[in-house]
């Protein structure tokens, strides 16, 4: 990095002209927009827009999530110095228009309304035919978002990265909103084609995952995480996908900071391995969910989140290259 960069590149969530390019400010400083994006709510030749949704009140467990999006992006400055590694030199910050496009408001206490205003919240990204990629948040939020994205394009592939299916049946659709269950109401609402889709990582039990296949970690550990992208690809074939990252899919030795931990997950390692081994897959959107501060250690949670967050750009960008 030219000394004069560190000196004039300051504030990019500001002060960038252009929507493209790597940041070169320094990581422990100014505004942390993701990766250094422009922050901003116009849409305007925009490819991706990366948003927050600090919501919290759908878990089982451990709250905290509602952190989540300020701490990944946070650690996502440690990021945009230079193309990811592993992607052959590609490189969405160069090739794509991100922003920032900043985070759902919402009354926390009226959680009531809060689905259909995270639904509106992402068609107004989705009618700019803009994509979105959403930072949690618990996991209750992918339904919302599941339901703009399905109005836009049909049913979806779902490809969802997991410890648990969060297919448990859910009694009251209408008025509950619960962390665990937004898969099985996505399958009841159609928003999700079931033969295409496909659960990565899963170490708890689930009596009937609604004819979703389950890769479960072990196999992940046992087939290698190349093998089991192949075989995810072929599940999901041409369609347009959804990739929903549940950061708990990760043993919680690379992210204890999440409210529902299971031993036995992936490394950040296999992770990476898998996204990168998806490339080509038709994405059309995704999140990276359940990123608890208040239970990480040294950041690590977040650090995995925004490198997921990365990922879910490259693949986006790579068939559009
Ligand atoms: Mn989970």
């Amino acid at each position: 990095m030219a000394l004069e960069d560190s000196k004039t590149q300051v504030d990019l969530a500001l002060t960038r002209e252009g929507l493209k390019g790597l940041a070169h400010e320094n990581a422990f400083g100014g505004i942390p927009s993701f990766l250094r994006r422009r922050y901003t709510k116009d849409l305007t030749g925009v490819d991706v827009a990366i948003t927050g949704v600090p919501f919290d009140q759908a878990v089982t467990n451990r709250s905290g999530t509602r952190l989540g999006p300020r701490a990944i992006r946070e650690a996502s400055s440690l990021q945009p110095f230079d193309p990811p590694y592993g992607w052959d030199g590609y490189s969405p910050l160069e090739e794509l228009a991100i922003v920032d496009y900043g985070d759902l408001a919402f009354d926390y206490a009226q959680t009531g309304s809060f689905p259909e205003l995270l639904q509106a919240h992402i068609e107004r990204i989705l009618a700019a035919d803009v994509a979105a990629i959403s930072l949690g948040g618990d996991h209750s939020i992918t339904l919302p978002i599941l339901r703009a994205h399905a109005a836009k394009h049909g049913p979806l592939a779902l490809i969802q990265v997991d410890a648990h299916t969060d297919t448990w049946p859910e009694f009251d659709p209408k008025t509950r909103i619960d962390h665990g269950t937004f898969c099985y109401t996505a399958v009841k609402e159609g928003l999700i084609d079931v033969a295409r889709s496909v659960h990565v990582g899963i170490r708890t039990v689930v009596e009937d995952n609604l004819g979703i296949e389950i890769i479960d970690a072990r196999q992940v550990h046992e087939r290698g995480p190349s093998a089991i992208a192949e075989r995810v690809r072929t599940v999901v074939g041409e369609a347009p996908v959804y990739l929903s990252f549940d950061i708990d899919g990760l043993d919680p030795a690379f992210a204890p900071g999440t409210g529902t931990p299971v031993w036995g997950g992936l490394s950040s390692g296999q992770a990476a391995i898998f996204l990168r081994d998806l490339a080509g897959i038709n994405l059309v959107g995704g999140d990276v969910v359940e990123v608890s501060p208040p239970f990480d250690t040294g950041g690590i949670t977040a650090v995995a989140a925004a490198h997921v967050a990365m990922e879910l750009l490259c693949l986006w960008g790579w068939p559009r290259r």
